[in-house]
């Protein structure tokens, strides 16, 4: 457990995390406090409920949940908080993350999800998104965002095809 977390990168289950360590290297990478874990809308239901109810009142302010599948995780997770969640589906065997993607976008009116790409950049793009929406109140990370966006812009003008 982190002392302080500002972000917590939930997964429904440990096969997830190969893709979701990447959700935490981008949050380390901007030094952002972070707590990773497993828990399960289906199979730990009631201690994801009361993990992501008591996360407000530990000072996290953003929640990244990712999960294959009958992917509902994102989804019980945003009934049980008003900090913004970011769902992230998982590749799945059977359908290659379609059934993710469509268990965690669409959620009915009421309760938003904030839904990323299928995979490993779902994952990125979850943690970056979690720092520009940090970045709002935290004008040191608006500069890390600006800094790492020059650095992809850097990166493509200098690309030469052989
Ligand atoms: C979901 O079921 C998990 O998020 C994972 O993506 C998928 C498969 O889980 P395992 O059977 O590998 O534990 O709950």
């Amino acid at each position: 457990m982190a002392a302080n977390p500002l972000v917590i990168v939930l997964m429904g289950s440990k096969s997830d995390w190969d893709v979701m360590r990447q959700s935490a290297d981008v949050l380390k990478q901007f030094g952002v406090e972070h707590e990773c874990r497993v828990l399960s809308a289906h199979r730990t239901p009631l201690e994801t409920a009361e993990y992501v109810t008591a996360a407000e009142g530990r000072g996290v302010e953003v929640v990244i949940a990712a999960a294959g599948g009958a992917a509902h995780l994102a989804g019980v997770c945003a009934a049980h908080t008003v900090l913004p969640v970011l769902g992230v589906p998982m590749e799945s065997a059977a359908l290659k993350g379609m059934d993710s993607l469509l268990s965690t976008v669409q959620m009915p009116a009421g309760i938003p999800v904030g839904t990323l790409a299928i995979g490993p950049a779902g994952a990125r793009n979850a943690a970056l998104l979690a720092v520009a929406i940090l970045a709002g109140s935290r004008p040191e990370l608006r500069e890390k965002l600006k800094a790492f966006r020059a650095e992809q812009r850097t990166k493509i003008l200098s690309e030469k095809l052989t």
